[in-house]
């Protein structure tokens, strides 16, 4: 298959206006009639019409009623007789397709004996021949058939029009969605299922029935996702005016699913993992995850169903728009300053690990990329949450009225219909004449079109004469692939100076303002900014809140790091502080050659650690995450090359170790200030004491030298925990020490929950991310594949034995012998048999293969060549593996 470029869009040759589809559940053969009313786009040059199909069995086509010739094209269904003029035609296609054969869980597949549906992208063209692209708007009326008994609940996009019973123990149902839509958010789903309820009166006085479909025995566990779709609705009417458009909202869980959820029409269909949760199986971060995801989904009901994307290179319009507004929304619902900076912390921490190494690897692409051979592929944290902070960007130059304005003018534009990012930035700015948006459009465009990120290097010069601070800022940006030369990018940079006091002094800049009182906007590859009026030397605190997704450099003594780890009035730079500190000590013992240093942290750097675990003035959640340090891929990122993982590991081992017994009677004071949170409750506060009790727990078990007292005690909290946020903390803190103890936890903990799926996922995960003493991981690994309960099939179970080893067990994965490597060129090609997203998404475990050291980097490369010499690859592997080896 070729490559699709950006470029080459062109208009559909024909519309689509109705689908009227009929559908004969069968697991084994389902029959789908598709009736579609079809007109010639005046607007293009006459040519056949050409419908996707793929792996569809097509049994007859009638053009108005009548046999009609036509001819394939590869898997393209082609009519060429078609009538003449703009009148529309009907077109009948009768095919079948096979539900219980589809591994691929794209189209039409069965999870747990049930029927799903997943469209986004091509997967419509699974079920019925169709032009499968999302400018393609279509009103849709569906008849569903099935055995009743087997699949008593029949639901489709839109409003139930009909029900009835048919012969033979089957039964019917009929749903006409009335709002026009591109195929990819159609959806189907039959079932033995059973649905929450709740009825809702929104702000402006609408009535609609909101429903969350599960598996019979998952009752329970649906009140989170539900008060979170409450939640959502509410929200968007409030901050956004956008109200609920549907008379009927659901939501339903299926198992087997490629990833987190998908927005459909009226008809969101979700990963088990992001809806289910209680109190005993779930942990906060999973209560967390539900509601952003929930929420994420039902925004996208405007911001992607009502306005959709032109092509699927305008992914990012409707994605990191939509990631943008639902991080918004769990930032309101977190309350307090202290929760909303814990929740940006967490979503910095995401793209500064994962997007910053997408850019920096083989599959950089720009937020709007240009070219794909595979579009799944592109489902990316470059278009997502590089995508949102693009999107934040814009908020921060426009101030929250005038992005409220220009969302608003976007809705008044564009609503129904299929646009492109181009269409949302010119919006925006058109909405606000004037503002910094408008004024230099063209050049923040960049941040869709170039890949790589920005860095920015920054100098602070302080003349106590003439009290005026002198500021040198320069950008620059990394050559990407096919992108060797880049242009300046439009910046907005927060920023501050803390006082002596640790209190922000008066900003003035000389001969020009600043937006909104604290945002530069840095435009020029360089440019020098002077503060006048600063009575003392400052210590400069930039880009706060991480106000655009640069990395910025600017040399700062260890002194002004702590400092800011004090005193910082912006927690988020507060936070930066401290991880800048562990990293520069990390990158010191890095550089440094020899044996690495057992206790690399100064006693001022432990002391400034100490302070703020005990500060009472902060909240729990910030000082786990101030006390945390930087992840080791995080630290890799840094190293220009030759990254010897090894190393990296053994580096933060010393400093977590020296932390632990360093700090140990601050570790024991914040434990038992903690611990116990009471019943439960998903809030900020409580999940933060967990968080820092958790952490606690793991220090003291680190810190245990033999001594059994705290492993004990985390054992019997395995076994006695009130929560699984509490019983899994226990767990990995066990873990984490290479207790023996950890066997036996882990047995009772399998004996406990081998009934419920997500649970036995983190029971797997667990396991995988296990430390690796004397090379026990892979073959831990190994053993635990021959367990009864993995498979390959299942996403969620592949996911977190796999990717927690390859991607979450570094020191295990990063094998000197490369039996890790070869491990993952082994599963990659099983997976690729199975299901080609998944296995695509392990392949990219191997992104930074180039910038590691050898012998690791010859064993990487190898193992790659393995795979990328297998002639039966999907297109989804193959792309992979071809851009790591470019
Ligand atoms: N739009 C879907 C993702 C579909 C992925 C297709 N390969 C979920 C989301 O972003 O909300
Ligand atoms: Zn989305």
């Amino acid at each position: 298959t070729a490559v699709t470029r950006r470029l080459d869009y062109a208009p559909p040759a024909f519309w689509i206006d109705t689908v009227d589809l009929s559908i004969d559940l069968d697991p084994a053969k389902t029959r789908v009639l598709s009736k579609l009313t079809v007109r010639r786009n005046p607007d293009v040059p006459a040519q056949p019409l050409k419908l996707d199909g793929d792996e569809l069995n097509l049994a007859r086509v009638l053009l108005d009623g009548a046999g009609c010739s036509f001819r394939m094209e590869g898997e393209q269904l082609v009519l060429e007789n078609l009538p003449e003029g703009d009148a529309p035609f009907a077109l009948e296609i009768f095919t079948t397709c096979s539900p219980e054969k589809n591994s691929k869980l794209m189209g039409l597949f069965m999870s747990g004996g049930d029927f799903f549906t997943q469209c986004e992208s091509e997967g419509f063209r699974r079920i019925t021949y169709f032009l499968d692209r999302p400018d393609v708007m279509a009103t849709y009326t569906v008849t569903l058939r099935a055995d009743k008994q087997r699949w008593p609940v029949l639901l489709s996009n839109g409003n139930l029009v009909d029900a009835g019973e048919l012969e033979g123990g089957r039964h019917y149902a009929t749903w006409h969605d009335p709002h026009k839509k591109p195929c990819y958010l159609f959806a189907v789903v039959a079932g033995k299922l059973v649905a929450r309820e709740q009825r809702i009166t929104t702000r402006s006085g609408n009535n609609h029935l909101l429903q969350v479909w599960v598996r019979p025995g998952d009752l329970d566990q649906t009140e989170h996702a539900m008060n979170s779709l409450v939640h959502a609705i509410l929200w968007d009417e409030w901050r956004f005016g956008l109200k609920l458009d549907l008379e009927r909202f659901m939501v339903v869980a299926t198992s087997d699913f490629n990833f987190g959820a998908m927005e459909n029409k009226g008809l969101n269909i979700f990963n088990s993992k992001y809806v289910l949760a209680k109190p005993a199986t779930a942990t906060d971060a999973d209560f967390e995850a539900i509601e952003g995801v929930i929420g994420h989904e039902y925004f996208h009901n405007w911001t992607g169903d009502r306005v959709t994307c032109r092509d699927w290179f305008q992914l990012s319009l409707k994605e990191g728009l939509t990631v943008f507004r639902d991080q918004s929304f769990s930032m309101d619902m977190a309350g307090t300053a202290s929760a909303r900076a814990v929740k940006r912390i967490g979503d910095v921490i995401t793209l500064r690990t994962v997007q910053f190494a997408e850019d920096a690897g083989p599959m950089a692409h720009p937020v709007r990329p240009d070219e794909y051979l595979e579009i799944t592929n592109f489902y990316t944290t470059t278009i997502y949450e590089k995508g949102a902070e693009v999107v934040r960007m814009v908020e921060t130059l426009l101030g929250r009225e005038g992005f409220r304005r220009g969302l608003d003018l976007y809705f008044q534009r564009h609503d129904g219909h299929a646009v492109t990012c181009d269409d949302f930035i010119q919006t925006m700015a058109d909405a606000t004449p004037g503002s910094a948006l408008a004024e230099r459009l063209p050049q923040f465009k960049l941040w869709y079109s170039q890949a790589g990120t920005p860095v920015v290097r920054a100098q602070g010069h302080y003349d106590a004469a003439a009290q005026t601070y002198t500021l040198q800022l320069s950008q620059s940006c990394p050559p990407t692939a096919g992108q060797p030369a880049k242009q300046p990018m439009l910046i907005p940079l927060r920023l501050g100076l803390v006082g002596l006091d640790g209190r922000d002094l008066p900003l003035t800049l000389q001969g020009g303002a600043l937006l909104h009182g604290d945002v530069v906007v840095l435009h020029e590859p360089a440019a020098t900014l002077v503060f006048s009026g600063v009575t003392q030397e400052p210590v400069p605190s930039l880009l706060r809140g991480f106000s655009a997704p640069v990395k910025l450099q600017m040399e700062a003594t260890p002194e002004q790091l702590m400092h800011r780890l004090a005193h910082d009035s912006d927690p988020f730079n507060r936070w930066e502080a401290g991880q800048q500190l562990a990293l520069r000590v990390a990158l010191a013992q890095l550089a440094a050659g020899g044996e690495v240093a057992p206790a690399p942290l100064s006693d001022a750097h432990l002391a400034a650690l100490r302070a703020v675990l005990r500060d009472a003035a902060l909240d729990a959640a910030f000082k786990a995450l101030a006390l945390g340090l930087p992840g080791e891929s995080y630290i890799a990122d840094q190293l220009p090359g030759n990254v010897d993982p090894q190393r990296i590991h053994a580096v933060r081992e010393a400093m977590r170790r020296q932390l632990a017994h360093a700090l140990r009677a601050d570790w024991q004071w914040a434990w038992e200030h903690n611990h116990d949170t009471g019943a439960y409750t998903p809030d900020p506060v409580s999940s933060g004491r967990r968080a820092l009790a958790g952490l606690a727990l793991a220090m003291l078990c680190l810190a245990a030298d033999g001594d059994a007292v705290w492993p004990g005690k985390a054992y019997q909290r395995v076994k006695d925990a009130g929560n699984m946020t509490d019983r899994e903390n226990a767990l990995q803190a066990l873990l984490g020490c290479g207790h023996p103890l950890a066997a036996r936890a882990l047995e009772g903990f399998y004996a406990r929950f081998s009934h419920e799926a997500l649970v036995v996922d983190k029971w797997f995960a667990l396991q995988a991310r296990a430390p690796d003493v004397a090379g026990s991981a892979l073959p831990a690994v190994l053993a635990l594949m021959q367990h009864p309960d993995f498979t390959l099939k299942n996403p969620n179970r592949a996911r977190s034995l796999l990717f927690g080893f390859c991607s979450g067990n570094p020191a295990g994965f990063h094998r000197l012998d490369g039996a890790g490597y070869t491990f993952w060129a082994g599963q990659v090609l099983a997976l690729d048999a199975i299901n080609p997203q998944v296995a695509a998404r392990l392949a990219r475990t191997m992104d930074a293969w180039a910038r590691l050291a050898e012998p690791w980097r010859g064993a990487a490369r190898e193992a790659i060549a393995r795979v990328a010499a297998q002639p039966k690859l999907s297109n989804d592997v193959r792309e992979v593996v071809t851009r790591a080896l470019a």
